[in-house]
């Protein structure tokens, strides 16, 4: 009896895994303090997609304290950036067809949602990946690391 208990035990804790399978998707607050409430993203390299959501929980418009959720190559950034800021607010601060973009949201405002997903596969282990804001003078203070995870 004793014995048959300890193969059923042993067959729920192989099968455990798949109860705690990774988290494929985030949600990530942005406010009008022009602040992303995390720093840090770690995605499962077992996830085929990843799906983060953005929710702009304050008040102000998209002209005034739009938000966006941009990931790059962290080398990418700063240009990705600059190339935003001159395409304007009609492309949501991001140039058309930037191949530097590895995903990105669209332009909200407070008291709006959106999401984006992207293929894990199209990112390495081991890189080096940032994601920001696009709005003009927000990539400074909203932005943080995308790690690939085990
Ligand atoms: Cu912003």
């Amino acid at each position: 009896m004793v014995y048959r208990r300890l193969i059923i035990a042993l067959g729920l804790l192989l099968t455990t895994p798949a109860v705690f399978a990774a988290d494929c998707e985030i949600t990530v607050e942005a406010n009008d303090a022009m602040q992303y409430d995390t720093d840090r993203i770690e995605v499962s390299a077992s996830c085929e997609t990843f799906t983060v959501t953005l929710e702009h929980v304050g008040n102000l418009g998209v002209r005034a304290m739009g938000h966006n959720w941009v990931l790059t190559e962290t080398a990418d950034k700063q240009a990705v950036v600059t190339a935003g800021t001159e395409a304007g607010l009609e492309q949501d601060y991001i140039k058309p067809d930037d191949e530097r973009v590895i995903a990105a949201t669209d332009l909200i405002g407070g008291g709006e949602q959106t999401s984006v997903t992207f293929d894990v596969s199209a990112l390495e282990a081991g890189g080096d990946y940032t994601y920001f804001c696009s709005f003009p003078g927000h990539a400074a203070a909203m932005t943080g690391t995308l790690a690939i995870v085990e």
